[in-house]
């Protein structure tokens, strides 16, 4: 188990636990320790010996010293993508990584089909899309479709859930409206593409929408996923909760049972 990973219920942002072993260490490259590091970038400059140079001198500004250009590549006239190998003298301190941790417990579909049911005594009802011009479904059709993901069936398959996918490209007001006439009990949306923080305001717009649109006490549970969220941003979002790569459904569907589903 990695520094900060948990199996069971913890809360919110912790650190790393004490394992016994070394709680500092260095990157590994070609020996144990030898601090060797990897990074890639693209500079606005065409491709010759002193673009190489240009990269070699970012590198080693970044604190990787030697730094060795190990990849060149022009990227049309006017840009040039590298790839630099070298050392850096930088510390892990694993006791002071900080993690975002799951703070509800993980359910079966079975354990989730028994609590709505008993509990809540209708179909939690889950709206979901991709808003924007974001048009990258898979991510939200993962945690949604019943195909699933990661050898877990998504929302669809679970008989106390009822599941309305919009898809791609939906509008906020359009998301809005669908959530009310649904009488949705949460709303899940997907957001891939970060060019320009598109996902930060996408996010803002959305939430600000849904704050107008419902009383507060009618509001749906609103949960933004994508693979470049920082998960610990929800407050300043305006959203419930922000699911990150690799989510699964059974965590998405174990999290708004413990959001909306009283304790029996
Ligand atoms: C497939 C793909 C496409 C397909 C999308 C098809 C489709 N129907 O989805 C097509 C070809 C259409 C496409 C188009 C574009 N793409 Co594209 N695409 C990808 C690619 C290769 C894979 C994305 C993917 O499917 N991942 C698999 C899913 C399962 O993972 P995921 O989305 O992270 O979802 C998981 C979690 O994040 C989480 N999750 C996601 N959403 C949600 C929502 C909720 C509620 C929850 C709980 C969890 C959750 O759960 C999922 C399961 O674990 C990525 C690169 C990459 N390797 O990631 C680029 C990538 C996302 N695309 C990119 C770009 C730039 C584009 C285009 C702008 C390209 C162009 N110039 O036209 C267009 C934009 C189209 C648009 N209008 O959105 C960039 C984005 C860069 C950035 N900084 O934003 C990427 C990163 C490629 C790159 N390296 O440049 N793309």
């Amino acid at each position: 188990m990695s520094a900060g990973m948990s199996t069971g219920m913890s809360t919110g942002m912790s650190t790393g636990m004490s394992t016994g072993r070394s709680n500092v260490i260095r990157p590994y490259g070609d020996a144990t320790g030898d601090g060797m590091v990897q990074v890639s970038f693209t500079l606005p400059i065409a491709h010759d010996k002193r673009a190489e140079g240009a990269a070699a001198q970012l590198a080693k500004k970044m604190g990787i010293d030697p730094a060795l250009v190990v990849h060149a590549k022009a990227m049309g006239p006017d840009f040039t993508f590298f790839v630099v190998y070298g050392r850096v003298n930088h510390l892990v301190e694993l006791d002071k990584v900080q993690v975002f941790e799951r703070d509800f417990p993980l359910l079966t579909a079975k354990e989730v089909n028994t609590r709505v049911r008993k509990q809540l005594r209708r179909p939690l009802v889950v709206v979901g899309a991709c808003i924007g011009t974001d048009a990258h479904t898979v991510g939200i059709d993962a945690i949604l479709n019943i195909k699933g993901f990661a050898g877990e069936k998504g929302l669809e398959y679970y008989d106390s859930l009822e599941v309305h996918n919009l898809g791609a490209q939906v509008s906020v007001p359009e998301l809005v409206a669908a959530a009310g006439e649904v009488r949705a009990d949460a709303v899940l949306v997907s957001q891939v593409v970060t060019q320009r923080d598109a996902h930060l305001h996408n996010t803002q717009e959305m939430t600000a929408a849904f704050r107008e649109a419902f009383p507060r006490d009618r509001r749906p549970l609103i949960v933004v996923g994508g693979p470049r969220f920082d998960e610990s941003m929800a407050d300043e979002l305006g959203v419930d909760r922000i699911f990150g790569k690799g989510t699964t459904p059974g965590e998405v569907a174990s999290y708004l049972v413990s959001r909306l589903v009283k304790e029996e």
